[in-house]
């Protein structure tokens, strides 16, 4: 099946109902009170991970992902039906980032994930009775739904990740720790997407990963190019696997170099995952190369093991000491999502700032779909952030508007479900 482990959706979560503007009738009866119930909460957007998934390819054919929208609240204060959530299945270890900020929503890695969140409903008229009001003929609109157009990314969780040039005999080390079963060929790149193979010794077992062989340049994109390095990017544990026979004619000092260098230019942080040497195809090698190579890595102080695949001697000490060092390294990482700061919501709605006000029975209503957002997270308790709320209020011209429109010091003024006396 094709790999694909990057792709671009857009998800919108469903809005929230509208409330009701109803009043109770009876027969014989004049004038009943209000009775227009409150709108449903929308369909949230969740993501799931699926372990029976293993690559994002479903995520090629369909690409909008539509919650349902929360029901309108009804007469005889009847609130309308919530949705329940949109679940979206990926792969575990599947990152979901905004494309407009670039940040991280979520690390789909664990529990299913929340990503955009439905609207709440609108509240009925029957919420809005005063004793100085008791007809109102209002209610309010459901807030919208989330909407992101999002990079979902693989970045597979594994502990150790197998990286070397290719045809070192990554994929026939795998194949005799672990029970996967990739390709093995004698040429090079027979590996063209990851696999992940579970290793067992007595209680303890690991998950490794062989990705596509590197080669200079690859972060340039030569051959497969680096991208595959994003699967070793959680990984704990480097296995550095370099041919020391040398069969191909390379020195296996020089390709232990350039690999490293590749590793840099992907990133700082890969260069610096703690790494073991396995020098494979010892079987081929003499011992004057074995020794040879051994002392140039004894040099830079890292482990040094040498194996071979194909007979499968040195294996076994190899993943001993990887289960070793594992025990002291932190668990595969997780990525944090980043919350947006007020600033930079109302930074990034600067551009769209439409509103619209009216007038209902003395009150002023705004629609404004970019202030729902803002208004989920300000604190209305906390002077800083409602100094932060009266500046957008005005810089975006709804104060202006107001005022235009005649309010009076203490009117009302209503934004979604929040409102407000009016102050000069
Ligand atoms: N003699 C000998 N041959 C080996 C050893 N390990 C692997 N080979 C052979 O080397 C060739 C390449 O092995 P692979 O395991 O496919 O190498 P790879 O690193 O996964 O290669 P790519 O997927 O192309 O990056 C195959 O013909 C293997 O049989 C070894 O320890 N000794
Ligand atoms: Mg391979």
């Amino acid at each position: 099946m094709m790999f694909v482990d990057k792709v671009n959706i857009s998800i919108k979560a469903g809005n929230g109902g509208n409330g009701a503007v109803s009043f109770h009738r009876e027969k014989y009866v004049n004038a009943g009170g209000p009775d227009g119930g409150d709108g449903g909460k929308g369909s949230d957007i969740v993501f799931a991970p699926d372990d029976s998934l293993s690559t994002l390819i479903d995520f090629r054919y369909k690409k909008k992902y539509i919650a349902p929208d929360g029901e309108p609240g009804g007469a005889k204060r009847c609130s309308g039906k919530s949705m329940d959530a949109t679940v979206i299945k990926v792969p575990r270890g599947t990152i979901v980032k905004d494309q407009n900020t670039g940040r991280i929503l979520a690390d789909v890695s664990d529990e299913p994930v929340v990503v955009a969140r439905g609207g709440k409903g609108g509240r009925g008229n029957a919420r809005f009775a005063t004793p100085t009001r008791q007809i109102p003929r209002f209610s309010k609109p459901g807030f919208p739904g989330e909407k992101f157009d999002v990079t979902l990314e693989l970045k597979l969780l594994a502990d150790v990740g197998l990286v070397g040039f290719p045809n070192v005999g990554k994929s026939s080390l795998i194949s005799v720790v672990s029970a996967a079963k990739p390709e093995i060929a004698n040429y090079h790149f027979t590996t063209i997407t990851p696999v992940l193979g579970v290793v067992k010794r007595g209680e303890k077992s690991f998950v490794m990963a062989d990705i596509p062989g590197l080669i200079e340049g690859a972060s340039e994109g030569v051959g497969l190019g680096h991208e595959f390095l994003r699967h070793v990017e959680r990984c704990r544990l480097i296995v550095h696997v370099v041919d020391v026979s040398g069969i191909e004619g390379r020195d296996p000092k020089e390709d232990f170099d350039k690999i490293n260098h590749e590793l840099a230019n992907f990133s700082e942080d890969l260069a610096e995952r703690p790494q073991i040497v396995a020098a494979n195809k010892c079987d081929l090698a003499s011992d004057e190369q074995i020794a040879e190579f051994e002392s140039f890595i004894g040099e830079k102080g890292l482990p040094f093991f040498k194996i071979s695949a194909a007979t499968t001697e040195g294996t076994d000490a190899l993943i001993d000491a990887v289960i070793a060092k594992l025990d002291t390294l932190p668990p595969v990482k997780r990525y944090e999502a980043q919350q947006l700061t007020l600033k930079e919501l109302a930074e990034q709605d600067a551009q769209k700032r439409s509103f619209t006000v009216t007038k209902q029975d003395g009150v002023y209503i705004v629609d404004a779909e970019w202030l729902a957002p803002i208004l989920s997270v300000v604190n209305m308790e906390d002077y800083e952030s409602l100094q932060y709320f009266q500046r957008v209020l005005r810089s975006s011209g709804i104060i202006d508007e107001l005022e235009r429109q005649g309010i009076q010091e203490d009117d009302l003024v209503s934004i979604f479900d929040f409102e407000f006396n009016y102050v000069r």
